[in-house]
């Protein structure tokens, strides 16, 4: 299989040589120019000149994304906004969304290794890419619109049309590639199976899918449904967007562009670093980022490293699939729903009490995202209307702040305390 760039393929000491020059140059630019950076070496002693092992690193504080809301929006720049050519944000409507900036050279390594990620999963210039995600603020659309024009493909930039108009674009215009959400794919393989189309009318052959978990159950209904190969990759806007890593056709783990990103893992609990095969949370450190660097940048995502060798040849380590976070936000629609926004809510509507429990089935459709709230004593259980009343009260205002339907089971005074406390 083709591989895009000389650096995916470095013997280990000389990616790690790449790692600490790139490691060094950009210690030195955070402290001069971000005075967050500066107060954080300061306060723990840490001299950037005196870091000249990549291990050292490890003795930097992490950042974290409370550090980041409370530098918005440019606070976290390392450049002034006139070096700045493009802003976007992470997705999360539910919490206030992270600006993050783009220098041109910034756009020029996302562009290349978006590249390099359609060109691990067999994209080439033959292709035709219908890319589904929202052309906005989020970094997905933007960031694959380049990536597979710069491979050479032919782009069809869908966005968020609906999944009807997609599937008769995906047939007419013969895409072979779609990028897009697990959930939107499980949308496309719901309506094609239950219209009873044939994939043999298609000529889809890759599904690149990611900005959120999906199992392997949901890989091989893709897979099965419309007889193709569905392939992972992950990112996220603090430290590129898509970009950061991409499950080749081995299917075994996911690789770090580690000539941009240095990796590590670490037990949320103590901070401590964590060996190969270790599941903790993934910390990454950019080291060529102009506009947005982030120096240990805690992810919340799940993952362990892997650096046995790949047979796909490339020597950059792999990370495994990400199916869970450290914190409680549930992915849904590539949309993060911060638990603590439903909280709110809840507490703005009378005859609730704030317990609630959300609930995804990762195991099939990611479209079915159900909240359980708990009613207060005050309402009786079998006064059915007033609980229809209160339900679709609830539902309407989770709607309008989530801008996705999402279903409200009411459940009796007491329960999710109990069901909490049973630790299911
Ligand atoms: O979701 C960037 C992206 C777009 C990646 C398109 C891949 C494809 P954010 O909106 O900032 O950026 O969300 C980042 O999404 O911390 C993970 O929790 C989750 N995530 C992203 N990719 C995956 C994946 C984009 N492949 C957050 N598997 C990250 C599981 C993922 N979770």
């Amino acid at each position: 299989m083709p591989i895009r760039d000389k650096n995916e393929v470095l013997k280990r000491e000389d990616i790690q040589q790449i790692q600490l020059e790139r490691l060094q140059a950009t210690l030195n630019r955070v402290y001069r120019n971000v005075s967050f950076y500066q107060n954080l070496f300061n306060k723990a002693g840490i001299d950037p000149e005196k870091i000249d092992s990549l291990s050292e690193l490890s003795k930097i504080p992490f950042t974290t994304k409370d550090s980041l809301l409370q530098n918005q929006p440019y606070g976290m720049f390392a450049l002034p906004l006139r070096e700045v050519v493009r802003l976007q944000s992470s997705s999360g409507t539910t919490r206030e969304p992270i600006v993050v900036g783009y220098t041109q050279n910034d756009i020029e390594h996302w562009t290349e290794l978006v590249a390099r990620v359609l060109v691990a999963v067999g994209v080439t210039r033959e292709d035709v890419v219908q890319i589904s995600f929202d052309y906005g603020l989020f970094t997905g659309a933007l960031g694959f619109h380049y990536g597979a024009e710069r491979v050479g493909a032919t782009v069809i930039p869908c966005s968020r049309l609906e999944a009807e108009k997609q599937i008769s674009i995906m047939k007419n215009y013969r895409t072979t590639v779609l990028i897009c959400s697990p959930s939107f794919a499980l949308h496309v393989v719901d309506i094609i199976s239950k219209r009873g189309i044939s994939p043999a009318e298609f000529t889809l052959r890759i599904a690149l899918l990611g900005s959120e978990p999906w199992s392997e159950a949901v890989r091989k209904e893709i897979e099965d449904v419309l007889h193709i190969t569905a392939l992972d990759n992950y990112g996220l806007s603090e430290i590129i967007g898509p970009g950061v890593s991409v499950e080749c056709q081995e299917k075994n783990g996911l690789h770090i562009f580690e000539d941009h990103f240095i990796p590590e893992i670490i037990d949320p609990e103590t901070g401590q670093n964590l060996s190969d095969g270790e599941t903790g949370e993934l910390v990454l450190t950019t080291i060529t980022k102009e506009a947005f660097p982030m120096i240990r940048y805690r992810t919340g995502d799940l993952t362990g490293l892997d650096h046995s060798r790949c047979p796909c040849g490339r020597t950059m380590v792999r990370m495994s699939r990400v199916f869970e976070r450290t914190d409680d936000v549930v992915i849904f629609q590539g949309i993060k729903v911060i638990p603590s926004r439903i909280e709110q809510i809840l507490a703005e509507i009378e005859s609730t009490k704030p317990h609630y429990r959300l609930k995804v089935d990762r195991t099939r459709s990611l479209e079915e995202l159900e909240v359980w709230v708990e009613i207060s004593d005050n309402i009786f259980f079998d006064e059915v209307k007033k609980l229809n009343a209160l339900r679709e009260k609830i539902e309407k205002k989770l709607e309008e702040a989530f801008g996705f339907f999402i279903r409200v089971k009411l459940v009796e005074p007491m329960s999710i305390q109990k069901w909490r406390n049973s630790g299911t």
